[in-house]
C-alpha cells in the first residue's frame, strides 16, 4: 500500500519505465538488422563482465506484446523506449529496412491501443557498425547520416509518436566508449571522445526541426552527476567545479545557446573538438524537454596526478549504496532546481531513475526493498522539486526490465520486473506492486 505521506503530483504527470534495444531486444540477427557497434564489441574476449551479449536479452523482440500487458498491469501512462538504428538502416544510411520499422509500429499501435503514451529516444548507444568503421561518431558524417535515420523513423512513426529525444547520455557514450574503452567501440583517445560529442551534439540540433516539421516534441536525455567537494581545500573546489564541466556543463550550455564552456575549452586546451560555422547555433535549436538519467552524485577531490579531469571520487563507506553506487535522492532535487535557476529549458522529465540492489525470491515472490525505498525516496525529492515551481512533467523508472547492463552483462539487475533468464519468464518485483500502487494513488 501506498505511505502515507505519499506526494502528490500534478493530475497530468506521466508515470513511465524505460527500457533501451540493445538490452531488451535480441533477435539481432533478425528481420535484416545489421550489426552494431555492441555486437561487434561484445563478440571481443573480455569487453563484458559475464562475457554476455545482447543477442537474446529479454527477448524484446518477439514478447513485446507480453511487455506492454505488463506496463498496462502497472497503470503506466507512458513508457520510454529505444529505436535501433541498424535495424532501420542496417548499413547506417542508405537503404532503408521496412521490416525493422515494421517492429516498433507494431510496437507502438499496441501502446496506444493500451493507454500507453510512446517516447521514443533515437539513440540508445547501438550504432550501426558499418558506420563505425569509418570513424563511427568521430566522423562528421556520422551526424548527417543520424539526420537520415531520424527522418526514415519519423516518416513511418511520426503520425503517432509525439515525444522523441535524440540521445541517450551522450556522456557516456562518447567517454565510456572513446576515452575510458569499457564501451563499444572501445576506444582510449581524449581528442577523438571531445570530437564524438561534438558530433553527438551536432546530430541532435540537425534532427530538432525534423522533428518539429513531423509535429513532435523533442529532447535529449544527458546523464547529469551533481558534483560536490570533498573538502574546503580550493583544490577540492576547483575538482568539482571541473567534474561539473566535465559531465554536465560540456552538454547543457551548448544546448541552453552558451557554446562549450569556456573553463573547460581552456582546460581540454589542443585537444578540443573541430567545430565548423554555425554548428553552435544548429546544437542550440530550442528544445521542448530536457530528459534528466539521475542515478548518483559524485563527491570530487582534486587529483593532479591522474588524466583529466584529474578528479578523484572519494567513497564513503557510511553512505547506503546500491550495489553500484551510493545513494543520494537529494541529488534529483539539486539537479533540477539547479536546472530551474541557471537555465531555460521549457520542461524537464527525469527520463531514467533506478537502481541494481540484492534481491531474494520467498515462494515466487522477488524481495527488493531496497529499490522500492530507492524509489520512495527519489519520488519525494521529485515532488519537492515540482513544488517549488520545476516544470517536471514525468518520471520513468529505470528498468521496466531486468536486462543487459552493458559492461557488466547480467551481473547487475536494474528491473522491477524480474526476468529469469533461462525461461525469460517476467516476474513483478515487489517495487513493481509497489510503483504500481503509488501510480493508482495518484491517478
Ligand atoms: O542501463 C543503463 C542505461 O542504459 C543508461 N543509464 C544507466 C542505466 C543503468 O546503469
Amino acid at each position: 500500500m501506498p505511505e502515507q505521506s505519499q506526494p502528490d503530483f500534478p493530475a497530468d504527470f506521466r508515470w513511465g519505465a524505460a527500457t533501451s534495444s540493445y538490452q531488451i531486444e535480441g533477435a539481432v540477427r533478425e528481420d535484416g538488422r545489421g550489426e552494431s557497434i555492441w555486437d561487434r564489441f561484445t563478440a571481443a574476449p573480455r569487453t563484458v563482465e559475464d562475457d554476455s551479449t545482447g543477442a537474446v536479452a529479454c527477448d524484446h523482440y518477439h514478447r513485446y506484446a507480453e511487455d506492454v500487458e505488463l506496463m498496462r498491469w502497472l497503470g503506466l501512462n507512458a513508457y520510454r523506449f529505444s529505436i535501433a538504428w541498424p535495424r532501420v538502416l542496417p548499413q547506417g544510411k542508405g537503404e532503408v529496412n521496412p521490416a525493422g520499422l515494421d517492429f516498433y509500429e507494431r510496437l507502438v499501435d499496441a501502446l496506444l491501443e493500451a493507454g500507453i503514451t510512446p517516447f521514443a529516444t533515437l539513440y540508445h548507444w547501438d550504432l550501426p557498425q558499418a558506420l563505425q568503421e569509418k570513424g563511427g561518431w568521430s566522423n562528421r558524417d556520422t551526424a548527417y547520416a543520424f539526420v537520415e535515420y531520424a527522418d526514415a523513423t519519423l516518416r513511418r512513426l511520426g503520425d503517432r509518436v509525439a515525444h522523441w529525444i535524440t540521445h541517450n547520455e551522450p556522456w557516456v557514450a562518447a567517454f565510456l566508449g572513446h576515452y575510458f574503452g569499457l564501451h563499444a567501440p572501445g576506444w582510449r583517445d581524449l581528442n577523438a571522445t571531445l570530437q564524438v560529442t561534438h558530433h553527438m551534439l551536432l546530430s541532435h540540433g540537425l534532427a530538432v526541426p525534423l522533428i518539429h516539421e513531423a509535429a513532435g516534441q523533442v529532447g535529449i536525455a544527458p546523464n547529469l552527476v551533481p558534483g560536490h567537494a570533498a573538502s574546503e581545500d580550493p583544490a577540492d573546489i576547483a575538482a568539482a567545479r571541473r567534474h561539473d564541466g566535465y559531465t554536465n556543463r560540456w552538454f547543457l550550455d551548448p544546448l541552453a545557446g552558451r557554446g562549450y564552456p569556456q573553463d573547460m575549452w581552456e582546460y581540454y586546451g589542443a585537444v578540443v573538438p573541430r567545430i565548423e560555422p554555425g554548428d553552435m547555433e544548429t546544437i542550440a535549436a530550442p528544445i521542448d524537454f530536457l530528459g534528466i538519467n539521475y542515478y548518483n552524485r559524485r563527491v570530487a577531490a582534486d587529483n593532479s596526478q591522474g588524466k583529466p579531469p584529474q578528479v578523484r571520487t572519494v567513497e564513503d563507506a557510511q553512505r547506503p549504496r546500491t550495489l553500484d553506487r551510493e545513494i543520494y535522492p537529494r541529488g534529483l532535487y539539486e539537479v533540477l532546481m539547479r536546472l530551474q535557476r541557471e537555465y531555460d529549458f521549457p520542461a524537464f522529465y527525469v527520463t531514467e531513475n533506478g537502481a541494481a540492489v540484492p534481491e531474494t525470491i520467498e515462494n515466487e515472490t522477488v524481495r527488493d526493498p531496497l529499490r522500492r525505498q530507492f524509489l520512495q525516496d527519489h519520488l519525494a525529492q521529485a515532488a519537492k522539486s515540482i513544488s517549488e515551481g520545476a516544470p517536471l512533467r514525468g518520471y520513468f523508472v529505470w528498468s521496466l526490465l531486468d536486462n543487459f547492463e552493458w559492461a557488466l552483462g547480467y551481473t547487475l539487475r536494474y528491473g522491477i520486473m524480474r526476468v529469469d533468464y533461462s525461461t525469460l519468464a517476467r516476474t513483478p518485483k515487489d517495487s513493481a506492486h509497489w510503483y504500481r500502487s503509488f501510480i493508482a494513488a495518484q491517478t
